[in-house]
């Protein structure tokens, strides 16, 4: 699928990008790794996929994300404010007082936040219950999810696999960040994760494993989720944990970081090449 329309989705990441490095570098801090590993999923739901209204953050017609791995709110309040739920000027505010875009993601604060995360965990649990009410009303509204592999240490990821399969949620994409680091080293030296889509799989659910940094190849996955029936999805992005930030990717230590103005000044810059690079091959 390399389509204008994919073309169009990479650019809107690196605009994710852009905006997630430039709120963080005005912070001064904050999770720079696991907000750039999102940005492309980011960007072909917001771009493509889930259904929603800027106007109307609360419409009951929406399609839900509930970013469980909270702490990558940055990435989300960057496609959020693009998509024009709230000024981007805004994000100047990230994780200071009185702010409406807190280091974590608050449905109270943030008009577009589905669910309060950062309690790692939580999360896939509450959207497999919120895809269990649609499916009672009878709804077509579909459930999107983003977990961290680290965060599938945690017991209640596995209570919700069982949940998911046991009620057919097929309205349910999730997506497992396999970035294979987590806070403080990498996933397989803390508690290993063996064969993730082979776990998921064996609890029932309908799996699929992609380069999690490819547009096209999100795209595909989300395709062919919504044609599969009768079991919720699991789609396992191959990702690197800051991904398109030259100062974090490939950083062992890129979880939170302290980011000076050379360096926001200088990541920003590539990142503005490569959004340019891509106007300039679209205007072809
Ligand atoms: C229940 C719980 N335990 C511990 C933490 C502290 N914590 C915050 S982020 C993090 C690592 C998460 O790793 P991962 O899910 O892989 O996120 P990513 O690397 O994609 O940012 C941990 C342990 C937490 N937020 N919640």
């Amino acid at each position: 699928m390399n389509s204008k329309k994919t073309r169009e989705l990479e650019l809107f990441a690196q605009r994710i990008r852009l905006e997630t490095v430039r709120a963080l570098g005005h912070l001064g801090f904050g999770h720079i790794g696991g907000s750039m590993s999102i940005a492309d999923v980011l960007a072909v739901l917001y771009g493509k996929e889930l259904r929603h209204d800027p106007k109307q953050p609360t419409w009951p017609g929406r399609d839900w994300l509930i970013l469980s791995k909270g702490h990558a709110g940055p990435a989300l309040y960057a496609t959020l404010g693009l998509r024009g739920f709230f000024p981007l000027e805004n994000l100047k505010t990230l994780n200071l007082p009185a702010t409406r875009f807190p280091s974590h993601c608050d449905r109270n604060l943030t008009p577009g936040i589905d669910m309060t995360t950062g309690s790692l965990g939580q999360g896939l649990s509450v959207a497999l219950g919120v895809a269990k009410a649609f499916q009672m009303d009878g709804a077509d509204n579909t459930v999107y999810a983003i977990i961290g592999d680290g965060e599938c240490d945690e017991g209640q990821i596995w209570e919700a696999a069982l949940f998911g399969a046991h009620h057919k949620l097929q309205n349910l994409i999730a997506f497992a960040d396999f970035n294979k680091q987590q806070l403080d080293g990498y996933v397989k030296d803390i508690l290993d994760l063996g064969d993730l889509a082979a776990k998921f799989s064996s609890f029932g659910w309908h799996t699929q494993e992609i380069d999690g940094n490819d547009i096209s190849a999100i795209e595909a996955a989300v395709q062919k989720a919504k044609a599969e029936t009768g079991r919720p999805h699991m789609i396992v992005l191959d990702t690197k944990k800051g991904r398109g930030c030259s100062f974090a990717e490939g950083v062992l230590n890129n979880h939170s970081m302290n980011i000076s103005q050379e360096m926001m000044n200088a990541s920003m810059a590539e990142i503005e090449a490569r959004i340019a690079a891509l106007e300039g091959e679209m205007a072809q």
